[in-house]
């Protein structure tokens, strides 16, 4: 079966700052959330094979609306601003967080939220919350492990492993990520179909 995700054109779509200016709710999407700097962007660009239709930061923090970005006119990919960057006022950060929850919990053609983590951390309080969250509220979600180019070979399936346990994951709930390499981008694919179905 073709991928919705194997589509040769890819546009960025609009940038929302407040829900009234979300595109309606036609088509399926999938978002992408994670810490800042965690690899959201790079991983959205490597997935659609476009090298800068997202914008990759130097500044932790940058992305700061949801970004929809339109994947061959059937599927939308929609990059979340990252968490846990402590430098952004609480003012703007609970702006953010009321977007963003009232935006999961309410989207009709929502699919799945990507969890992005990276392999090399342990688990951090931020996205075990996340995670027990989207559980609590029945949101569908896929776990990815992204940077696994930065973790030596041996060491990979242990850092997982030590995920997996902090998460309550099993291995085949997750999938290993980089960005640079494109490693597991078709494990990623294929997951992701099931999830659009
Ligand atoms: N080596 C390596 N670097 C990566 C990978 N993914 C992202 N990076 C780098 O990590 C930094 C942050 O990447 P972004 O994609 O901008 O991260 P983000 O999560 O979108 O960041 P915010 O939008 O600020 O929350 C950049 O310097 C990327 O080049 C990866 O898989 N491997
Ligand atoms: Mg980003």
């Amino acid at each position: 079966m073709k991928s919705l995700l194997d589509s040769a054109n890819s546009d960025f779509v609009t940038s929302v700052f407040k829900t009234a200016q979300l595109p309606p709710e036609e088509i399926p999407e999938i978002a992408f959330a994670g810490r800042s700097n965690v690899g959201k962007s790079s991983l959205i660009n490597k997935l659609i094979n476009r090298r800068k239709l997202v914008k990759i930061s130097s500044r932790p923090g940058k992305t700061q609306s949801l970004n929809f970005f339109l994947v061959g006119e059937s599927l939308y990919l929609v990059d979340l601003p990252g968490y846990g960057f402590a430098k952004v006022p609480r003012k703007i950060k609970n702006d953010w967080q009321g977007l963003i929850s009232s935006y999961l919990l309410n989207r009709q053609t929502l699919c799945c939220v990507v969890v992005i983590i990276d392999l090399r951390h342990g688990v951090k309080p931020q996205d075990l919350e996340l995670i027990n969250w989207l559980r609590a509220e029945e949101i569908p979600f896929l776990p990815v492990y992204t940077k696994m180019d930065k973790v030596k070979k041996n060491q990979q399936a242990r850092q997982a492993a030590l995920l997996d346990a902090g998460f309550g994951l099993g291995e085949w709930e997750r999938v290993l990520f980089s960005a640079k390499t494109g490693a597991g981008k078709e494990k990623l694919i294929t997951a992701l179909d099931q999830f659009i179905g």
